[in-house]
């Protein structure tokens, strides 16, 4: 087979990628180890940032979205058993989308197939080949026999635990990493959310986060141990857990639970993000714990980035952005590790901390919730910094 670009992963990074590529009429092929059906079910990532919201309407995918999605003007921060509203449209003139990443994952997936567009699902055994040269190649298995694309880029869009990443020489990298000593069990539920916007809650017992899918489908997250096994939380358990960390500022109504699973918490980046004609995307690059609610939003940017250095080198043969692609990519990338972050040590609790730290947490929560300028600043990484 031959492409111009190889993309391996079918996540928000990859379809995108080749969304945006043929939009720029340049061919693309997306092998996935995972079936379509996996894929499209796949519940993760809830919130889009705005510029990510007006580029899926921008180009094109965003008709189900507009119909389906929910627009969200602000959220609440729940502390001290009170609730504090901001409002992101009055702070900083933007907003957030509440739509599933399997939603935006299925629109993709349409739209490249209805644009002719190739996606190659259950393949393994996947490896880089000649990512120095000018033609480097893909190797896959589909169906027990051995395939071969030959292409002038990869994009490595392939999540956390893909190929490519570990594929790049040995001492190239640097990794930045950092583990958190808790995790998030998150459920879906069938049963409207407590408010009309998302609620952020500091709580003694930890962290709790009341987001939703629709006005009818709940997803709840509490923060737990790190090593906490599902088996320890039985339905009872976790609805208690999730009444009282509202802190009685609201009521919660129970639903029928759909799903639930535990999902550590990490902060992690690469450097670079490019080696030759291989490029890295989205997880495979960067992870983000879900506080701030980064990791699909950087995908999309990682990807916007590539598709216009790709889109300049086949029009003009110029370099300049390819060559600048992990520079670029890496400062909102550390910004977003940055908000990530802090959103995380606001919001949870430590296992080691002191008294004096959970002091602070409140004064800093109390200084959002009052000083204007605390909340434009979380207004503004929260409904996303610009892309240009
Ligand atoms: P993905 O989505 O992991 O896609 C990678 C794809 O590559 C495939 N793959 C391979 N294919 C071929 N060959 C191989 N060798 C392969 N190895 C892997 C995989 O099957 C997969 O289909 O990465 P991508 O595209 O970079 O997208 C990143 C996002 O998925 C991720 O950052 C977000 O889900 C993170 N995240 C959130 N992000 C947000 O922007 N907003 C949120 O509200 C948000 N909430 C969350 C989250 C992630 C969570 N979990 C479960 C980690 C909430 C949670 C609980
Ligand atoms: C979600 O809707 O799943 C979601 C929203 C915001 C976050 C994390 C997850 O910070």
């Amino acid at each position: 087979m031959r492409t111009q670009v190889g993309i391996i992963g079918a996540g928000p990074a990859g379809l995108m990628l080749s969304h945006l590529l043929h939009l720029a009429g340049i061919d693309s092929i997306i092998i996935e180890n995972r079936s379509r059906d996996y894929i499209e079910q796949r519940i993760r990532a809830g919130l889009i940032e705005q510029w990510a919201t007006d580029m899926l309407v921008e180009t094109g995918v965003g008709e189900r979205m507009n119909s389906e999605a929910m627009f969200h003007d602000g959220n609440y921060l729940c502390f001290n058993g009170e609730l504090h509203h901001l409002n992101f449209r009055k702070l900083v003139g933007k907003g957030i989308t509440i739509y599933g990443q399997q939603e935006v994952v299925k629109d993709l997936v349409d739209r490249r197939l209805a644009d002719g567009g190739q996606i190659l699902f259950e393949v393994d055994n996947v490896s880089v080949h000649d990512v120095d040269g000018k033609t480097p190649k893909i190797m896959f298995r589909q169906d027990g026999k051995e395939q071969e694309i030959v292409c002038d880029f990869i994009g490595g869009c392939d999540g956390f635990h893909g190929i490519c990443r570990p594929g790049f020489p040995d001492g190239l990298l640097t990794f930045y990493d950092r583990e958190y000593p808790f995790g998030w069990l998150g459920i879906l539920s069938e049963s409207p959310p407590p408010k009309d916007e998302l609620i952020y809650s500091y709580h003694d017992r930890g962290f709790a986060l009341y987001t939703m899918r629709s006005p009818t489908l709940a997803r709840l997250y509490i923060q737990v141990d790190y090593d906490e096994d599902i088996k320890n939380w039985p339905d009872d358990r976790i609805w208690e857990e999730l009444h009282i960390r509202l802190g009685g500022t609201c009521k919660l109504q129970e639903g029928k639970m759909l799903q639930k699973g535990v999902t550590p918490m990490r902060s992690f980046v690469c450097e670079p993000m490019q080696h030759g004609r291989l490029f890295l995307a989205g997880d495979s690059a960067h992870i983000v714990p879900p506080t701030g609610a980064k990791g699909m939003n950087l995908a999309l940017a990682d990807v916007r980035v590539l598709s216009r250095a790709l889109t300049e080198f086949y029009k003009t043969g110029q370099t300049a952005r390819l060559d600048g692609y992990s520079d670029t990519c890496l400062k909102r990338v550390w910004k977003a590790q940055r908000f990530s972050w802090w959103m995380t040590q606001i919001f949870h609790r430590f296992p080691d901390e002191l008294p004096f730290d959970h002091r602070r947490q409140l004064a800093e929560l109390d200084y959002v919730a009052t000083s204007t300028a605390a909340a434009t600043a979380l207004a503004e990484n929260y409904t996303g910094l610009p892309i240009d």
